[in-house]
């Protein structure tokens, strides 16, 4: 900086001032009627799971009603939200995706 007439140089630092992002939960919903083998393709397909981890996801959320399909940041969990449900609606199954913050 160099603002005044004096001659005189003033330099100062700004600190890199960096935040981490708030991170959301993204949820699958147990539901009676979805097909176990379509909830464990949408764990495959959106959340990028194994066969066997997607079916731990399944078995899961079938027992205890609802369970975790990963971590995201905001939009992504929207973003995945968005795909299961437009994925779900299309095939005409109830299966619902929910995000929660963490
Ligand atoms: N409960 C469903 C059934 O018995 C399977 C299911 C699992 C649905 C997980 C939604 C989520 N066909």
């Amino acid at each position: 900086d160099n603002g005044g007439d004096g001659g005189t140089i003033t330099v100062t630092k700004t600190k890199p001032r960096v935040k981490r992002p708030s991170l959301y939960r993204v949820l699958l919903l147990n539901d009676d009627y979805t097909p176990m083998e379509f909830v464990i393709h949408v764990v495959e397909r959106f959340f990028h799971k194994s066969r066997e981890d997607a079916t731990r996801i399944m078995l899961h959320v079938h027992h205890h009603g609802v369970g975790e399909c990963g971590v995201f940041t905001y939009e992504v969990a929207e973003t995945k939200v968005t795909q299961v449900m437009d994925f779900a609606r299309k095939h005409q199954h109830p299966l619902q995706c929910v995000m929660e913050k963490k």
